[in-house]
């Protein structure tokens, strides 16, 4: 199953000057290890509360629960952070490269994964973070390594499992 975060928030108000938003995360509820820059879609002066900012994540480890929140940011610097939420993600399913999980090749990395893998080399798991349907599937099943992108990292992993059952 695939499994990727997107957060939304509103703008806090009164605003001016916003140049962009840092989305953070960590495996600890208030300490964070990671943090991410965000496109801004209301800077630098969002006119209404109402309105949505968002950022998706493509590269969150599999299996753990984590904590995210977020800081507007300025020229003077960072604000403090919002309220945290949290999200548990879902294990990792084909750590191996069972990237198709049908037919003949249900059980094992064959040249079906290949050919999965294959399709959507080059591809990044994030398509339209303004969507519903913010990510590619397929892309997400051939991240092998879960780093929201499907290139030559993926391929050596898959390659080095080759003819194994899963
Ligand atoms: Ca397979
Ligand atoms: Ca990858």
């Amino acid at each position: 199953m695939a499994d990727v975060a997107k957060l939304e928030w509103n703008p806090g108000l009164p605003a001016t000057d916003l140049t962009h938003y840092e989305v953070s995360w960590g495996t600890t509820p208030g300490t964070y290890s990671k943090s991410e820059k965000t496109n801004c879609l209301f800077c630098p002066a969002p006119v209404s509360p109402d309105l949505v900012e968002r950022h998706c994540l493509g590269s969150v480890p599999r299996g753990q629960t984590f904590y995210f929140a977020v800081q507007a940011a300025n020229i003077a610097g960072l604000s403090g952070y919002s309220n945290e939420v949290f999200k548990t993600m879902s294990p990792a399913t084909n750590p191996l490269g069972n990237i198709e999980v049908t037919g003949f090749s249900a059980n094992r990395i064959d040249g079906y994964d290949l050919i999965a893998l294959g399709e959507k080399f080059g591809a990044s798991v994030i398509t339209n973070c303004a969507s519903d349907s913010y990510y590619d599937v397929n892309a997400e099943k051939a991240d092998i390594n879960y780093d929201g992108r499907v290139d030559a990292a993926d391929l050596v992993v898959l390659a080095a499992n080759f003819g194994r059952s899963s």
